[in-house]
């Protein structure tokens, strides 16, 4: 039997040309089942030809889908282009599919769907495979049946992630690279539970969440950059996509510590206007941090705390980004307009409150309610909610409003995002010249 694996990632009109950090994590676990992995990016809507014309070029055994929520509508087309194909097991993964399972194994025609992270269903899987074992008991996974699935739980989580690396070799070099960035994640989870965020409904796949949040030993750490390094030695600075670095004082600060000391590369981190210190932003700036991302997401401190469940009240949050701006380190915001209910003044309070903070620059998508979700339940309660064939056609969140409307809302919603985004625009360009100046 060919032992050719395939991981395709569907990113249609998504707004994201990279690589994919879920399978990075996964392939070295297909290679040491001795597989040969591939992996295509899908980007563009492909026809019947020019997908069996990349699947026929490389004769898989198993083809492992990752999306998400976005892009389900394309998992059910590709799928069903395999679906003659009883020679090749089809499985898919991801955000998107395990916030509904029950839907991909209804509307696509995958054989089976993995629930949570992959790690170790996907040993199992393969371990089941070479071992010729009955495979749709496999843990973590829902088979397709005739009539209906066979649903087997996921695992518990993996505790100690200590010892996962991701292999970034398996995409194109210029996926990973860009003018010598790249991204790393080194942690997994979140401790805290705003409602618009898929991180919880995440969490919430594992009979016990407790522990959810993960961060690896600092040494662990920088034995996976380093790793990362030595195969791609032209990096000259590091994006860490990780959204709470920081919210473990200690761990950070050792964390600078010794990066600053043994990798020493300029690096981007996101942070929380709760974790932020003096302490952490002294230990971000000696350790080379050059920017920062903050997520705002909305101005107006009712509609953050009642609709979004994030605390802190504007002069707070002003207060600490101006420590982390006053050490000469970059901030970015991050802003969503076309929340439920949400008025034309509550998005100039948000376009407001980037005036006051003056980032270096930043982005403002629109709201999409992801299944199962705190505000996707509050979107069906208000009938927000578009039909869901309109929202499988929307492909990202930085193109239009994601949920009912009158005319008038959507163009004060659309308005506004304009608003906002041309004001980072010229904040961009105002940073990048002052940049070039010094
Ligand atoms: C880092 C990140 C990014 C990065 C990198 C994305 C990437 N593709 O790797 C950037 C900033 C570029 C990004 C972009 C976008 N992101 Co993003 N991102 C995240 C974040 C913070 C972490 C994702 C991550 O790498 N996790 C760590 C890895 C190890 O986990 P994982 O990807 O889930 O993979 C594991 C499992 O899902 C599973 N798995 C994955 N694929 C497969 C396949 C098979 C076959 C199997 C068996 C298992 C399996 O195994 C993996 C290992 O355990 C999450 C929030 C979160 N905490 O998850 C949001 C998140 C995934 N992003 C989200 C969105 C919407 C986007 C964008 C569409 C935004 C946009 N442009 O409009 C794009 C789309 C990107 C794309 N096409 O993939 C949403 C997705 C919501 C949803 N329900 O689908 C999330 C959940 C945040 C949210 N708003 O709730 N993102
Ligand atoms: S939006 Fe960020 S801070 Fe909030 S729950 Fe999601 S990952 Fe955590």
């Amino acid at each position: 039997m060919q032992k050719n694996f395939l991981f395709i990632n569907i990113s249609i009109n998504s707004g994201y040309h990279g690589v994919n950090h879920g399978v990075a994590f996964l392939a070295p676990i297909v290679k040491k089942h001795s597989y040969r992995v591939k992996y295509i990016d899908i980007t563009a809507d492909w026809n019947a030809g020019q997908f069996n014309q990349a699947i026929e070029a490389f004769q898989p055994s198993v083809i492992a889908f990752s999306c998400t929520s976005h892009q389900l509508k394309y998992l059910t087309k590709f799928s069903g282009f395999l679906e003659e194909r009883s020679d090749i097991l089809t499985i898919a993964g991801g955000v998107g599919v395990t916030l509904d399972p029950e839907w991909v194994i209804k509307k696509t025609s995958v054989d089976a769907v993995c629930i949570g992270e992959g790690e170790i269903p996907i040993e199992n899987l393969l371990h089941n495979i070479s071992s010729k074992k009955e495979l749709r008991t496999t843990e973590g996974f829902y088979f397709r049946n005739e009539k209906n699935a066979f649903k087997n739980p996921p695992p518990q989580f993996i505790r100690d992630i200590s010892l996962l690396r991701p292999d970034y070799t398996i995409f194109a070099k210029k996926a990973v690279l860009k003018d010598g960035r790249i991204n790393l994640m080194l942690g997994r989870g979140c401790v805290y539970n705003c409602n618009y965020c898929s991180n919880k409904a995440l969490s919430s796949v594992y009979s016990s969440a407790k522990g959810y949040f993960r961060l690896p030993p600092v040494e662990q750490c920088i034995d996976l950059i380093k790793g990362v390094l030595e195969d791609f030695p032209e990096v000259t600075f590091i994006n860490f996509l990780d959204d709470l670095l920081i919210s473990n004082k200690i761990w950070f600060k050792q964390f600078a510590h010794e990066y600053g000391k043994i990798i020493n590369l300029p690096y981007t981190i996101c942070v929380r206007a709760e974790s932020i210190s003096s302490e952490i932003v002294d230990a971000m700036k000696n350790s080379g941090c050059k920017k920062a991302q903050i997520g705002l997401e909305s101005g107006n401190e009712e509609l953050r705390k009642t609709i979004l469940n994030r605390s802190p009240d504007n002069d707070f949050i002003i207060e600490k980004c101006r420590m982390v701006q006053n050490a000469g380190i970059e901030l970015y915001t991050f802003n969503v307009v076309g929340f439920p209910d949400e008025q034309g003044a509550e998005m100039e309070e948000t376009y407001n409150l980037n005036k006051r903070i003056a980032p270096s620059g930043g982005v403002c998508t629109f709201f999409y309610p992801y299944k199962k979700t705190a505000l996707y339940e509050i979107c069906k309660k208000r009938n927000r909610l578009l039909p869901e064939d309109d929202m499988l056609d929307i492909t990202n969140y930085l193109s239009q409003p994601s949920i009912k409307m009158n005319a008038a809302e959507k163009k004060t919603c659309i308005f506004y995002q304009e608003k906002i985004m041309s004001y980072m625009e010229k904040q961009l360009a105002l940073t990048e010249e002052s940049n070039q100046q010094t």
